[in-house]
């Protein structure tokens, strides 16, 4: 064992940190765990000056501040042995101070100089690592940290006294304490003695503390503060009672539910009853600090207990969800009732403030909702002008194995503190139950505790025995006391038990033999601190047994008026309302789209801003001053490329007081270079200018930002922000399309079925970039066959055309899917995303070479006020003029198209082919299709794809080209084989495919034989 006492004799005091930074791992007891430097605490000249005061003090006690007199004067361990505390130390003094006099006063400023630094670093100790002895498991049999070691400094015996070179005769003597603790309250300098017994107290009973990784001071002295000054867990007897009170409904719910439905999976939260009052704590106290507006997200432990006695839901509404033959009010397949979300307006009684709170529905996928709940809470944060996250939080709900084992976890808390994602501080809660399912802890992760995750951010986190219920109230003061002060996250651990098995129908004892025998013995949390209160006289018997009637009697009148209910109204579970938007019966206001098209001199103006710096001094790029050059020219002749395209359709959304936000990797300038939204000055460094902000005068925001390099949490987080008004265009674009498939829970749980789950709109558009083109594997499909393949529409069901065919399609459908082949069609459909009475999930596969390619231009012609987004683009050349003469109707989608388009120019077959563009891929459009085939009778038809068989489009029009032609034709196939891979990596062979598929569509044979 190192002592200091062995190390700090050699000292030079100053190099006593440097030795300790050295040897770091002497200091810690978990690997990752480093000596912390952001406090100088070990510092030489505190040692030199207090050397300073001591041989002035015995010259002259009076030369010396009257507390150094004081100090010195009541410690003996600077005074020689048998001296101490015998008077003043000049009458002690022999006569003269001579050099032996002088020698032993020297060693005992060194001595005295030691034990203070022991004393420091004690102190230390317990802040640092006081957690991993803390007493969190409320079962006494496992560790939090999954390590039942003391660290070798903290003094859980008297030997470990040694380890400092202090000794049990050092108990009593008093030591003055650092700045860095506040365990003396009042008292600047208390026993060693007292000084153990407080830190033990603040750090070892059933709080533990993991802060001090934290590199700000600040922070870390607050926390010290909050936890370290004595006696600071005081409630009065009203708070007891309310505390007690809340208990109650925690688990009698349970228990009613347990009662009436004994049999029916609900995800109790026995066990972890306090649950309810630390989530109400958070709420209460953060909503007394301002805040009015809650989201929270979470799993579905205990997420009924939180839908009624956290968020007030009408019980009955969530009894009706036990009756399996209710049948639901509204179209959609519905969710379990564990995953509803549901939005609640109503006065916060311990505040009497209104207060508005949301939960926000959720697939079974775990932990997938949090990025969800923080772009919604952004937007209203962003809506409202709450620029610092005042007056809306989010809070989100976790499990120990899903917080560990889930990646959207972290990449949730990188977005923690980026500017455009921020929400200003997530309060965040682990149901810990020390069990994932069936799976102990110590095969569920690597790392100590469930919640290191959280240590990336600096975020506190707050471990706490769940049988604890004022620890834990306390615990969650501090976090919503913390989440206000620092506007950051913070980590309340929650050291619980699961009283049953994962849900109520699953036998536990099979996996878990011990822990359960023990949990069985378990006494309920609520009778341990009911009997506490009636100890301590805070109420009696009596007053706690009515408390219990009282309730109960609630939740069974609620059951009894469920029993009435015909109809499960699902609308009552929408977590996001839009008000105004829909018609009070919750229907589209009208099923007609207005005209997408503008006035030429909004296009004339939106051009100019875009070809312009609008801001003065201001030196941007010479080559992007090329770009905007190139763009005026386009605007001078009344022509935009794609870029100047998406331009128009964003500003003039601005114009007209849409909100729109564009977010996903190097959106800003455009992963191609060719959108250039923000302008950096080259001279100045990080002054920036967005000229799309500079269109009107009383525009909405625009904003653009670059994201974290994620597709799971960004995506997630822009699925959440559009969720909070329908009054906004909020596109994510992927890098490449097909980095989309790391985002892909957020797309099939959220994005593809969100609506028909929990009866919500959303209007999130994704771009894709897609197209072969010889990148290789992984930068040429957005994979559009998935998407296609998620898509609600029957395929083998004729159409009813009736007027509004297009857009009742579009009501009908999920999610809409297009591939637009010009600049034109892709500004007219983000526009048609916002002008429609309704929301759906626009895809775009957005093309990469179309963006500079010279055909892929579109005149104002086509943009102008009457146009309108094209579903399908026909042929307008010879083989429309003579349909009759055509051989070959070639349908296509995307980029391929001008390869097409330039290989019929070349073999000069524009009569025998003609090509027909799909620009709207899903909802299919069958009107306008069948239009084309009826036209062209003689034709044979061709589905001719880039993308390889079994990807691509051609598993989706087959079935929906045979059921319009009543399976009199069928479509053929021309396209890449079938293959494993979406690309090959060799650019040769990817354009000998091409040339093959080129082949393949002008050889007017190439079907004769096959039948
Ligand atoms: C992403 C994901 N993987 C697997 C599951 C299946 N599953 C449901 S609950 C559960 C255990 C969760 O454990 P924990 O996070 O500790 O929460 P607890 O159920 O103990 O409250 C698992 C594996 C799931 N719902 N989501």
């Amino acid at each position: 064992m190192i002592h200091l006492r062995a190390f700090a004799a050699k000292f030079k005091p100053q190099n006593i940190k440097r030795f300790a930074q050295n040897n770091a791992v002497l200091f810690q007891s978990r690997l990752y765990t480093v000596l912390e430097t952001s406090e100088p605490s070990l510092n030489g000249n505190n040692s030199n000056y207090l050397e300073e005061m001591y041989y002035a003090w015995l010259k002259n006690p009076k030369s010396v501040h009257k507390s150094w007199d004081t100090f010195f004067q009541n410690s003996d361990t600077i005074a020689p042995a048998g001296l101490a505390g015998t008077g003043s130390p000049i009458e002690n003094l022999p006569p003269s101070v001579d050099s032996r006099g002088t020698m032993q006063a020297s060693a005992n400023v060194e001595k005295l100089i030691e034990d203070h630094l022991a004393i420091q670093s004690l102190i230390r100790a317990y802040q640092i690592r006081g957690h991993h002895v803390a007493q969190l498991d409320p079962l006494g049999i496992l560790d939090a940290d999954l390590d039942s070691c003391v660290p070798v400094d903290l003094l859980t015996s008297m030997d470990k006294l040694g380890f400092y070179g202090l000794h049990e005769s050092d108990l009593d003597k008093v030591f003055r304490l650092p700045t860095t603790t506040f365990i003396g309250g009042n008292e600047t300098a208390i026993s060693l003695r007292e000084i153990i017994r407080r830190l033990e107290e603040t750090y070892c009973r059933h709080i533990g503390l993991e802060f001090m990784f934290i590199n700000d001071v600040e922070q870390c002295q607050w926390i010290r503060q909050k936890f370290e000054i004595p006696n600071i867990l005081h409630f009065t007897n009203k708070e007891k009672r309310r505390l007690l009170a809340r208990l109650v409904r925690s688990t009698r719910f349970e228990e009613f539910l347990a009662r009436k439905w004994s049999s029916e999976k609900r995800f109790g939260v026995e066990g972890c009853e306090v649950l309810i009052p630390a989530l109400k704590t958070i709420i209460d106290v953060s909503i007394s600090m301002g805040v009015d507006n809650v989201i929270m997200g979470m799993p579905h432990r205990g997420r009924l207990n939180v839908l009624a006695n956290v968020i007030r839901k009408d019980l009955e509404q969530i009894f009706c969800q036990f009756d399996p033959k209710l049948e639901a009010s509204e179209e959609g397949s519905g969710d379990v009732k564990y995953h509803l979300g549901v939005y609640q307006e109503r006065v916060n009684r311990t505040t009497n403030k209104q207060v508005s709170m949301s939960l926000v529905a959720n697939p079974s996928h775990l932990e997938a909702v949090n990025p969800v709940v923080q772009g919604k809470t952004k937007a209203e944060q962003f809506y409202r002008g709450d620029t610092k996250g005042k007056k809306v939080m989010s809070i989100l709900l976790h499990g120990d194995a899903a917080f560990a084992g889930q990646g959207i976890v972290y990449e949730t808390f990188h977005l923690s503190d980026l500017p455009s994602y921020t929400t200003h501080g997530t309060i965040h809660v682990v149901v810990n139950n020390q069990i994932g399912f069936t799976t102990d802890p110590r095969m569920a992760r690597s790392s100590p505790y469930p919640t290191d995750v959280a240590r990336v951010v600096n975020a506190p986190i707050f471990h706490v025995n769940g049988d604890d219920p004022e620890a834990v109230i306390y615990v969650c003061q501090v976090a919503a006391e913390w989440r206000n002060t620092f506007n950051k996250d913070v980590v309340i651990d929650l050291v619980c038990y699961r009283k049953r098995g994962h849900n109520e129908v699953d036998e536990p004892m099979f996996t878990q033999p011990l822990m359960y025998k023990q949990i069985h013995k378990q006494v309920s949390v609520l009778k341990k601190y009911a009997d506490t209160l009636i100890s301590e006289g805070v109420l009696t018997q009596q007053e706690f047994e009515e408390e219990i009637a009282n309730y109960d009697r609630i939740c069974e009148e609620a059951y009894s008026r469920a029993k009435d209910e015909k109809i499960l109204q699902i609308k009552e579970w929408l977590d996001s309302p839009w008000p105004g938007f829909f018609t009070l019966n919750g229907e589209p206001k009208s099923m007609t789209c207005p005209p997408t098209g503008l006035p030429v001199d909004i296009l004339q103006h939106i051009g100019k801003v875009a070809s312009s710096v609008p801001v003065e001094n201001c030196t941007i790029h010479g080559g992007l001053s090329r770009i905007l050059r190139g763009r005026a020219g386009m605007i001078k002749d009344q022509i935009v490329d794609w870029a100047l395209a998406e331009y128009m359709a964003f500003g003039s959304l601005l114009k007209e007081g849409i909100h729109v936000r564009l977010s996903g990797q190097d959106v800003e300038r455009g992963t191609f270079s060719h959108r250039h939204h923000v302008l950096h000055d080259q001279e100045v460094d990080k002054k920036t200018c967005v000229p799309m902000n500079h269109l009107w005068p009383n525009q909405a925001p625009y904003t653009v930002c670059n994201s974290s390099l994620s597709e799971f949490g960004v995506l997630g987080f822009e699925l959440g922000f559009a969720m909070a008004s329908p009054n906004a265009l909020v596109c994510w674009e992927a890098q490449f399309g097909d980095f989309h498939n790391t985002a892909q829970c957020i797309l099939d749980q959220f994005v593809s079925s969100g609506q028909a789950k929990w009866v919500r709109n959303n209007g999130i558009v994704l771009l894709l970039p897609h197209g072969m083109e010889g990148m290789g594997p992984e930068h040429s499909s957005a994979r559009p066959e998935r998407f296609l393949q998620m898509s609600n529409e029957n395929s083998d069901v004729y159409p009813r055309y009736t007027e509004d065919f297009e857009v009742k399609q579009l009501f009908d459908c999920n999610w809409i899917l297009v591939n637009c082949s010009t600049p034109a069609n892709y500004f007219h459909v983000l526009r048609r995303q916002i002008l429609l009475p309704f929301r759906k999930p626009l895809i775009i596969f957005t093309p990469k070479s179309l963006l500079r390619h010279p055909e892929a231009k579109s005149p104002f012609d086509e943009m102008v006020t009457g146009t309108t987004f094209q579903r399908i683009i026909p042929d307008t050349g010879l083989a429309a003029q003579n349909p009759n003469d055509v051989k070959k109707l070639i349908f296509c989608t995307g980029k391929v198209y001008y390869e097409l388009a330039k290989e019929r120019t070349n073999r000069n077959m524009q009569s025998e082919v003609a090509i027909i563009r799909m620009e709207q891929l899903s909802p299919f459009p069958f009107d306008l299709l069948e239009k084309e085939l009826g036209r062209y009778p003689d034709a044979e038809i061709i589905w001719c794809q880039e993308e390889h068989k079994n990807m691509g489009y051609y598993d989706y029009v087959k079935p929906r080209f045979k059921t319009l032609s009543q399976y009199e034709k069928s479509v053929r196939y021309i396209g890449r084989e079938p293959a494993a891979a979406p690309a090959t990596g060799n650019k040769n062979t990817h354009l000998a495919e091409l040339q093959h598929i080129m082949d393949q569509s002008f050889n007017l044979k190439a079907f004769r034989d096959v039948c």
